[in-house]
């Protein structure tokens, strides 16, 4: 029944799975004692950790969990024009899937209480909700868990969000409760791949240096030393599940929602976005994942990601950024302009703030910045 209600509602998979406690919590609690979470301090809060470890602590009356999986658009758009473009991580290039996968939970929880004919209360969850959702949905049996960390639905591939309705309905679970395989075998494709080097091991990512954390969680100034390997991500990152074999191919149908709205929100051209004033941006980023960023966080972005671009035509936008009011803007504007060998600009720009300051004097000379276009590619971290 469920799967059907789930089908009906554009899931890609769905599975109920019964209320138990969650067998990777000390996993879970290594990796907050190894400081892999970085910023991201809400993770460790008592409640979150406390809720992980019990499902029971977000509906008290839950007789069941409903895991749920959302395929969105895997496929580049093809842009027109030679502009300097950065990317967009594919599951933000649409409709916010919070906001799309919160809702479907809605009528979800509204459907069974109609197939079952008595109110059902029910606790939809997705993303920032305490729980541990790639290891529920490996028990439901929708996919595995990767050596990347991604919960992959074989056939769908990890080009999938997930959600869950926890519901005060006795309902069957749908998968054998058989331990989880692992399918990768020994690929390592992902791990290797990495531009920062994220992956302390398989199945273990530090956060701190992956480039959805860096240019999504992170609102502080960039490590210097990870910026160069950032290339041209302005919002999330799909390396690791590019190079995936799992990903192969067409994969299978997504929810329309959730495909780039324009090439602007999948591909977009730098220039052209470092140059939105506020009204505009918040019209670029309105009920998509991007509204999650404030603005200097993403013209923060923007400005690295011109600054590895290697282009030219990436250096008048990266002039008026250093015009931006934000100094966060300006300190990665200034790194962008070094990268792109633009020292005379760099010596004729005088900063009040001590941060700009400090990037600005950590610029090398002029005679040693290049010629404008051509970049410093810095070493590998
Ligand atoms: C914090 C967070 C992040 C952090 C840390 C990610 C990480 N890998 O830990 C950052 C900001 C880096 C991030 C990035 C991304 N995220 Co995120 N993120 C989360 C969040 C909120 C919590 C994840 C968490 O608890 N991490 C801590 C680790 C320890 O837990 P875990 O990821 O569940 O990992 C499990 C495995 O590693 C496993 N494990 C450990 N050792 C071993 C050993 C073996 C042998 C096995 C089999 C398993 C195993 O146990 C862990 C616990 O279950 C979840 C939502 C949620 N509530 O769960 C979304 C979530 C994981 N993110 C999601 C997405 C889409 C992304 C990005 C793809 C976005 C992007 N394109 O930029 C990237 C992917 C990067 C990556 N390779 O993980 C999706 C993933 C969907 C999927 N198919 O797996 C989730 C589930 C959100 C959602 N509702 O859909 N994310
Ligand atoms: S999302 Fe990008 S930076 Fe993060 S682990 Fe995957 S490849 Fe590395
Ligand atoms: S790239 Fe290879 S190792 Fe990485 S998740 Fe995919 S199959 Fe597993």
């Amino acid at each position: 029944m469920i799967a059907g209600l789930a089908r009906e509602l554009g899931f890609t998979r769905a599975a109920i799975v019964p209320i138990e406690a969650p067998r990777r919590h000390a996993l879970y609690a290594s990796w907050l004692a190894a400081g892999h979470a970085g910023e991201m301090a809400y993770l460790a809060s008592p409640e979150h950790t406390g809720a992980r470890a019990d499902l029971r602590t977000l509906l008290a009356s839950a007789r069941a969990l409903i895991v749920v999986a959302l395929a969105y658009d895997r496929a580049d758009p093809i842009p027109s024009g030679h502009l300097v473009r950065g990317r967009i991580a594919r599951y933000a290039r649409g409709e916010d899937y919070h906001l799309v996968m919160r809702d479907r939970l809605v009528l979800l929880a509204d459907r069974l209480a109609a197939a079952l004919g008595r109110p059902v209360a029910s606790r939809p969850c997705v993303d920032s909700a305490p729980v541990l959702e790639r290891e529920w949905a490996e028990r439901g049996g929708l996919g595995f868990v990767a050596k990347n960390t991604m919960l992959i639905a074989p056939g769908a591939g990890s080009y999938v969000v997930l959600g869950e309705l926890l519901v005060d309905a006795e309902l069957a679970p749908t998968a054998p409760d058989a331990a989880p395989k692992p399918r990768c075998g020994t690929c390592r494709s992902c791990l290797d791949a990495c531009p920062t080097g994220a992956f302390v091991d398989a199945y273990v990512l530090d956060a701190r240096r992956c480039i959805s954390y860096l240019t999504i969680e992170h609102h502080g100034v960039i490590p210097r030393e990870l910026r160069a390997a950032i290339g041209t991500w302005v919002f999330g990152c799909d390396v690791c599940q590019e190079v995936c074999p799992f990903n192969a191919g067409a994969g299978e149908a997504h929810d329309p929602l959730l495909s780039p709205r324009s090439v602007e929100h999948a591909l977009p051209d730098l220039v052209a976005l470092a140059a939105k004033g506020a009204n505009q941006l918040r019209q670029f980023v309105r009920r998509t994942a991007l509204r999650r960023v404030p603005r200097e966080v993403l013209l923060r972005n923007v400005a690295v990601a011109l600054g590895n671009t290697g282009s030219p035509d990436a250096i008048p936008a990266l002039v008026a950024l250093l015009g931006e009011r934000a100094p966060l803007i300006r300190i990665h504007a200034v790194w962008a302009l070094g990268q792109l060998g633009a020292g005379a600009i760099l010596d004729a720009h005088h900063d009040d703030d001590p941060q700009v300051r400090a990037e600005l004097a950590s610029c090398e000379p002029t005679g040693d910045r290049g010629t404008p276009g051509s970049p410093r590619t810095p070493p590998r971290p």
